[in-house]
């Protein structure tokens, strides 16, 4: 019986899974060189972790590895039911407080190596994490794709840490009761990008797609729907999502650096925002709260049929 340790904790409604022990051993080399060995030789155990019966579609898992330099309180390798993501940003938020928990850091601030890059983050007393995360720019605007059953939908490419799809016209009900045909919508969406080539630099396939609408609360300035690779939505505001949102508004000049932005999640969590600019694009600041919500040894027994997960 193959035994893997894990936190759980969830950021404005969003689960994290962080692998603490018995996870795959990658070895040693760049975060990216490891996050493509943990897809080619170790799927099964993505599978086992995030997928049923462990899990579900809108969980996300982390597993914590050793950086590359002393300084940095850890690497961390995403991923989620459909593979590995390059960045999270509810999901650092929780690995923050998941290192907190487990006493191997304090309030201040730390940097985590992903694979997409250094994050910087500032743990806060009260489970308050700001994390600033890689450089996010938008890659094209305006871009007009033909969705079959839904006609014309025209919206930007950016990247936020993963490739996202941000559809231009606001939808009117971004609400509970609506969100299983914000799903087929958005995942047309996503088909029809494939389906018609439409990717990010160098022919990255762009596997989230963000709509937008008003807040329900007043004090932010957007309601969003996420739509996350594993077909479900994110319940947070989405880090990488808002951190693509961010850049577009940047480059638009809709939204000025230092300027505080409050991005509202389809079930009414924010997370609060801002964005410096660099060469090349913005680096966005975003900042949530998170929740240790579970301990627990998963058991992986080779004699059970769904042991790797259920197929997808
Ligand atoms: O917060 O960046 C994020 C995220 C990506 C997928 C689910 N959440």
């Amino acid at each position: 019986m193959k035994r893997i340790r894990t936190i759980d904790s969830h950021t404005g409604g969003e689960p994290t899974r962080i692998v603490i022990d018995g996870g795959p051993d990658l070895g040693s080399g760049s975060l990216s060189d490891r996050r493509d060995r943990f897809c080619s030789d170790f799927d099964h155990l993505r599978r086992a972790i995030v997928c049923e019966p462990r899990g579900c579609d809108f969980l996300i898992g982390g597993l914590i590895c050793d950086a590359t330099e002393s300084d940095y309180a850890c690497g961390v390798i995403f991923f989620d039911t459909a593979g590995l993501l390059g960045m999270c940003g509810h999901g650092m938020i929780g690995l923050v407080v998941t290192l907190q928990y487990l006493g191997r850091i304090f309030p201040g601030q730390h940097k985590v190596e992903t694979p997409v890059g250094i994050v910087n983050v500032t743990l806060d007393l009260d489970n308050r994490v700001a994390i600033e995360n890689v450089t996010s720019y938008r890659f094209k605007k305006d871009v007009t794709l033909s969705v079959p059953d839904f006609g014309p939908v025209t919206g930007d490419i950016a990247w936020g840490g993963n490739w996202f799809f941000l559809v231009n016209d606001p939808v009117t009900d971004l609400s509970a009761a609506n969100s299983d045909e914000l799903i087929r919508y958005t995942k047309a969406i996503r088909d029809a990008l494939d389906q018609q080539g439409v990717t990010g630099a160098q022919g990255a396939y762009i596997d989230h797609v963000e709509l937008f609408a008003s807040p329900v609360d007043p004090q932010n300035h957007s309601r969003n729907f996420v739509l996350c690779p594993g077909g479900e939505y994110d319940r947070s505001p989405c880090g990488t999502g808002t951190s693509a949102k961010l850049a577009c508004l940047a480059v638009d000049g809709k939204l000025q650096p230092g300027e505080s932005y409050r991005q509202e999640s389809f079930i009414g969590s924010v997370f609060e925002c801002s964005y410096r600019l660099v060469d090349g694009g913005i680096v966005p600041t975003i900042s949530g709260q998170a929740w240790i919500s579970g301990e627990t040894t998963l058991l992986l027994d080779p004699d059970d049929p769904f042991c790797d997960g259920i197929p997808q």
